[in-house]
């Protein structure tokens, strides 16, 4: 007899990690349940093509609308599901808009978790129910040791920040107090073709892909010298599954163990295109970077004066310096190892946003010009 397959249910499922997630699942035979909000426009592009009809018998992949807000339809959703993994990814994920709606941000990341493991613990299935939560290396903050490891103390520098620690500690308190197998993976960025288009990684490839088919002339940003450990996030979320695997429940850091300056990227991702790039202006103030003048190009690359630019509006109030992560004890206790590097991810990330950047030239250069998002 076929053994019964498992059954994950997954917050945050149209994200980028959900999507990579559910996709990951599906592959290994899960029954998939995912949660996604209502909203005004259709909001599953990023697992549009793992869809399947609710119409066709036994789907392999079911979405629920809910929100991690509502107590009562989480827990509709954990009765009708009783999953035997649940993966809480959802969260108001931006670092900088925290600041903007931090009681949003406190709702949702910090009680959200809590209403999820409340939703598993009075439903009676602490003890099936394995619970995987999204923390996340904001929760260093200010660090008090490099490299990050388990044991490294948190300070916390922002909303989002400070809503996640609430969120790692009841996620420890329900192990000890209930036994449930809960536990956190502390992530380090992680990003991909379909990270979100404002985090920065994604708004420079996009920028940067943009101005190459002369569709934007600038790009604007804020801090350049802000150092982050960069992995992709198709190998974080093997990590994530593998976390629920385990004998115990344990918190593991994931990241790449190298580091790299928004700068950087910035570079890494001109060199891609073949954009030439020179800063201007550096060392004078570490966050008064001018302005970086495009110098040479390669044919084919129509590119205006100035490229980057750096624009106030986008440093925080409180800013996180520099992270750097020990991925040790995941590699000792579990194996893993991160298989793409940055530059193999900027690539990958350049790559996708050149070839949305050419169709919109291109529907441009035929008389359809359609308008290009930006971030505010
Ligand atoms: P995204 O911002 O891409 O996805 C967040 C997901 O949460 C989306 O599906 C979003 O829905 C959903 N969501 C937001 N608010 C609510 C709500 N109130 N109720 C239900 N769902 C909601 O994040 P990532 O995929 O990058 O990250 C996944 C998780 O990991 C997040 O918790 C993030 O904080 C954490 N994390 C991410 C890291 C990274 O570098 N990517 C590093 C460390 C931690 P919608 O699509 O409708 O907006
Ligand atoms: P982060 O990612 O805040 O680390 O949070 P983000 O890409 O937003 O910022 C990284 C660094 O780049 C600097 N920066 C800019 N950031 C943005 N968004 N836009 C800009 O124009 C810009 N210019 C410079 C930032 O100041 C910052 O120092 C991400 C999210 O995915 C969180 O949910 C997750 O927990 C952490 O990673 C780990």
């Amino acid at each position: 007899m076929s053994e019964q397959r498992k059954v994950a249910l997954i917050t945050g499922i149209t994200g980028q990690d959900g999507s990579y997630l559910a996709e990951f699942l599906l592959d290994k035979g899960y029954e998939v349940h995912g949660i996604k909000r209502r909203a005004s426009s259709f909001n599953t592009q990023r697992i549009d093509h793992v869809y399947q009809d609710p119409h066709e018998p036994n789907p392999r992949l079911v979405l629920h609308y809910g929100d991690l807000t509502d107590s009562s339809n989480l827990t509709r959703i954990v009765q009708e599901v009783q999953p035997d993994e649940v993966y809480n990814l959802a969260a108001q994920s931006h670092v900088a808009v925290s600041f903007e709606s931090p009681e949003y941000t406190a709702d949702v990341d910090a009680l959200g978790t809590l209403r999820l493991l409340e939703a598993i613990r009075l439903l009676g299935l602490q003890r099936k129910t394995r619970f995987y939560q999204a923390s996340t290396s904001e929760l260093y903050g200010l660090v008090q040791e490099t490299p990050q490891r388990e044991t490294t103390p948190f300070y916390p520098r922002s909303p989002y920040a400070v809503a996640k620690l609430y969120a790692y500690w009841i996620t420890v308190n329900y192990r000890e107090a209930y036994g449930m197998f809960a536990c956190n993976g502390i992530l380090f960025n992680h990003e991909s073709p379909r990270r979100g288009e404002t985090f920065v990684t994604r708004k420079i490839t996009r920028g940067l892909a943009n101005i190459a088919q002369g569709l934007e002339d600038c790009l604007y940003l804020g801090n350049l010298n802000a150092l982050r450990d960069w992995g992709h996030a198709r190998d974080y979320v093997r990590m994530q599954w593998m976390m629920l695997q385990c004998e115990r429940a344990e918190d593991f850091v994931i990241a790449t163990g190298r580091q790299c300056s928004v700068r950087d990227f910035v570079r890494m991702a001109a060199a891609e295109l073949g954009i030439g790039l020179r800063f201007k202006g550096v060392g004078v103030d570490e966050r008064a970077v001018v302005d970086s003048v495009s110098g040479e190009h390669a044919p084919a690359v129509r590119i205006g004066d100035v490229v980057v630019r750096v624009d106030p509006r986008y440093f925080r109030p409180a800013e996180v310096e520099t992270l750097l992560g020990d991925p040790t004890r995941a590699h000792e206790r579990l194996g893993w190892k991160p298989e793409t590097t940055v530059e193999q991810m900027c690539a990958e990330m350049v790559a996708e946003d050149l070839k949305i950047a050419r169709r919109h030239a291109f529907l441009k250069a035929n008389g359809h010009d359609l308008p290009v998002a930006r971030e505010e």
